[in-house]
């Protein structure tokens, strides 16, 4: 049986990811890891191993252990707590990818799954339809280690034919599980403030504009870019990605259409400049195109599905 490895499972996206892929290969092929075990009724929901990214050993045992074929490496800082362990995150980011990316390269496992993120833009990309191929000049520290590490994907793609996928994830929103220091965050906690004091204070000023997608839509391209034929999957370093942008004031409005007493304010911290460095919208075509992208969630339709799951 293909064996699954989610390394970084009990985060935001491995969570959800660990779920979908169980539903579609079963329960038993997908191992589920993490450096310390976390919900314990996810834990024993199916295989699961403590698992330290940083330990190409405990890597590559876990590997071995389970006949694993696809790597996906989910463990990462994201933006904000990454500004506050600079050293750390780039230790973090950088080495857990070399280590799986060298174990595909002596041929041990088939395919990789590695999340990039809008962050690998810069101030000076442009910010609207920011294209697939642009200048790229990323000013946090999280930033720059997705823009190495897709730098190291592609690198490992040419020259050693490791067969490695990724997508610049926007900021995702759940229902389901909390986000994890992201400057995207907000979008999330708004909807829980929204519903239990029915007022929020954002992180961030009210003409921010981000581009966001719900979290089953990012499942949904991350499985169907892992599925897609290999000969579709064109770009080597990762794939721009789209679904809807927002402002803070556009998502409080859509909120007050179900929640007509809902009030927001605003006190913008370090995280503004972080979202000041990102494009407002992202042009994917490439990814509609090479292996087709279609995203389901605008909005409202996601406004509608997280108030109804959150109440
Ligand atoms: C973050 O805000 O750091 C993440 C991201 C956009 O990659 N959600």
């Amino acid at each position: 049986m293909a064996k699954i490895l989610i390394i970084g499972a009990c985060g935001q996206i491995g969570t959800e990811l660990t779920k979908k892929l169980r539903s579609i290969y079963g329960t038993d092929a997908v191992v589920a890891s993490d450096v310390r075990k976390g919900d314990p009724a996810f834990v024993a929901s199916g295989p699961f191993e403590v698992v330290n990214a940083l330990d190409f050993n405990q890597v590559e045992d876990v590997i071995e252990k389970h006949g694993v074929e696809d790597v996906y490496l989910m463990a990462a800082l994201l933006s904000a707590t990454a500004e506050k362990n600079p050293a750390f995150a780039w230790d973090l980011n950088m080495n857990s990818l070399f280590h799986v990316l060298n174990i595909a390269k002596a041929g041990k496992i088939k395919k990789i799954f590695w999340p990039s993120s809008i962050a690998v833009f810069g101030p000076t990309t442009p910010k609207q339809n920011t294209p697939q191929f642009t200048v790229m000049e990323p000013s946090t520290v999280y930033g720059i280690s997705k823009q190495s590490g897709e730098r190291w994907c592609e690198y490992y793609h040419n020259i050693y034919g490791v067969d490695v996928r990724s997508i610049r994830y926007p900021g995702l929103i759940s229902w389901s599980t909390p986000p994890g220091g992201g400057t995207t965050d907000y979008a999330v906690d708004i909807y829980h403030k929204a519903l239990s004091d029915g007022k929020y204070t954002c992180f961030l000023s009210k003409d921010t504009r981000l581009p966001m997608m719900y979290m089953d839509d990012a499942i949904r391209a991350t499985v169907e870019i892992m599925q897609a034929p290999a000969e579709n999957v064109k770009i080597r370093s990762a794939y721009n990605l789209s679904a809807m942008d927002f402002t803070p004031t556009e998502i409080a409005e859509a909120i007050k259409k179900e929640i007509p007493d809902f009030t927001i304010d605003y006190e913008p911290d370090f995280r503004q400049k972080i979202a000041d460095s990102w494009p407002q919208s992202i042009d994917d075509t490439s990814a509609r195109e090479d292996w087709g992208w279609k995203h389901d969630f605008d909005l409202t339709a996601m406004t509608t599905d997280m108030l109804e799951h959150l109440k």
